[in-house]
């Protein structure tokens, strides 16, 4: 069985947004086509609290970006959310950050992500989302660290580029952790 993760396909993350993406928006048409070609689809939604420590001005890198309860927090409204059967929040504890949809960044703590993929006999896990190189990436690797068979989809995802090549070293790291990197015509075309 395999399944498609949808990594924090959010407001702030797309243009416009708190936390914009560039190009972050472009994804939406490629993840809404992908979902047609899988059985299970889930989505992972960043949850934070208004005093949130990952936010600059509580001493955090970030700029205040999905908010719980607000419109920025909100998945995209052109997602296609008729597939999504649960949406797992994170970052929702106001100490630690959760880059993972699996677990936060202490690893202290899991979302419940992998347990239910794996009640559902999930062996093959595709991800793609926002962003490359924060979520989607530390997404990718938790899921090949929990024995997943897992895939990046490159063309349904973007990222930040706080230094630039940072996308591109998301990347590597990922092929070098043993997460395939595929297109989504590829995953479309091996589709039945
Ligand atoms: C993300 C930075 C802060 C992401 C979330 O979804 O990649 N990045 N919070
Ligand atoms: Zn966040």
């Amino acid at each position: 069985m395999r399944a498609l993760v949808l990594v924090d396909i959010q407001n702030d993350f797309c243009p416009g947004g708190a936390l914009a993406v560039p190009e972050g928006d472009r994804i939406v048409p490629v993840a809404n086509k992908l979902e047609d070609a899988f059985d299970l689809v889930v989505a992972t939604q960043d949850w934070h609290p208004p005093d949130h420590s990952s936010f600059a001005e509580n001493g955090g890198i970030w700029p205040v970006h999905c908010v719980q309860g607000s419109s920025g927090a909100e998945l995209v409204p052109q997602l296609k959310t008729d597939k999504v059967e649960h949406v797992f929040q994170k970052g929702i504890e106001k100490p630690v950050d959760s880059y993972s949809g699996f677990f936060d960044n202490d690893h202290q703590r899991s979302t419940g992500l992998g347990d239910y993929l794996k009640e559902r006999q999930v062996d093959e896990v595709y991800v793609c989302g926002l962003a490359t190189d924060y979520c989607v990436k530390f997404t990718a690797l938790d899921a090949r660290q929990l024995g997943f068979k897992t895939y990046f989809i490159e063309d349904a995802s973007r990222g930040v580029e706080v230094q630039p090549g940072d996308v591109q070293r998301a990347v590597e790291e990922m092929k070098a952790a043993g997460v395939e990197v595929v297109q989504s015509d590829e995953v479309l075309g091996a589709s039945p």
